[in-house]
């Protein structure tokens, strides 16, 4: 469902957004002090270029109990395997450290990415990029924010000056298909850019920084939080076919450039890769 049809109340939505920005910032102070413990040998996942850290771990348990501090009846979703079955129908979906790589190799673009879905619509998000201090938060219906100033993504309408960001997933045949894509996209557009971090993808959307993100291959925690945040800057968040973004594909642009886009990225086959 897209975050725009749900009829919940406002404070409970601005209730929710306070609560994930403020344990997000507070999540972003762990990770960055636990940034230069980090050794390269860190533990691996799907594939042994899909780390996952010590921090990772930390970050995960700090956020779901300072969540469950404040909401004992909400469930919760998060990367590294803490899942929570909740009563209250608030799930939080929690990425402890969006951009693994990224943080590994102290490289200033990972951030800790936490959402709140009420009855299966996300309502609320915030994402910390902890280095440069960066606070991005969402509300349903209430717009998008960077450190508390409103964010509106491009009104770009043609491809040939627009600036893409992408990612690439973990395994050889998903990275191949990925790179074919590339070829056909790129002479077609003013450039590529790859942060690392989906979250921080969204947001760079959101801020105007890109004119478009595609992916695909995220997971949900990867993407709830930053979808918000894009959507609520004004742009269009959804999968090749009409649908809503998920871990099949995800493109988000200003609205004048996401057909062009998508009619590219559908031709180039970018969403039927491994
Ligand atoms: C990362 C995503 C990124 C994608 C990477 C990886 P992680 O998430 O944020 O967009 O390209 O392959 O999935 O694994 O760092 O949480």
């Amino acid at each position: 469902m897209t975050p725009s049809s749900a009829g919940t109340s406002p404070s409970l939505i601005n209730d929710l957004r306070v609560l994930a920005t403020r344990i997000a910032v507070d999540a972003g102070e762990l990770i960055e002090a636990m940034r230069d413990e980090v050794d390269l040998s860190g533990m691996t996942k799907s594939s042994s270029v899909d780390v996952v850290t010590a921090a990772d771990k930390a970050s995960e348990v700090f956020i779901i109990e300072h969540i469950l501090a404040e909401r004992p009846d909400d469930g919760i979703l998060g990367e590294e395997g803490g899942d929570v079955i909740g009563t209250s129908g608030v799930r939080w979906i929690v990425d402890p450290i969006d951009g693994t790589t990224n943080y590994v190799y102290d490289i200033p673009a990972y951030s800790v990415s936490i959402a709140a879905e009420l009855d299966g619509v996300i309502v609320a998000g915030a994402v910390v990029e902890p280095k440069s201090n960066s606070v991005y938060d969402a509300g349903l219906n209430a717009g998008a924010r960077k450190n508390g100033e409103p964010l509106s993504c491009t009104p770009k309408a043609e491809l040939e000056t627009a600036l893409i960001a992408t990612g690439f997933g973990y395994t050889a045949d998903r990275r191949a298909g990925q790179a074919a894509v590339l070829t056909t996209l790129l002479p077609q557009v003013r450039d590529i850019r790859r942060f690392g971090s989906a979250a921080l993808d969204l947001c760079a959307v959101a801020d105007g920084r890109v004119d478009a993100y595609y992916e695909k291959g995220l997971n949900l925690w990867d993407l709830a939080a930053g979808w918000l945040i894009a959507a609520e800057a004004g742009a269009t968040v959804a999968d090749l076919r009409g649908g809503d973004p998920s871990p099949e594909f995800v493109l988000a642009s200003g609205p004048d450039l996401f057909g062009l886009l998508r009619d590219l990225l559908d031709g180039a086959k970018a969403d039927q890769v491994p």
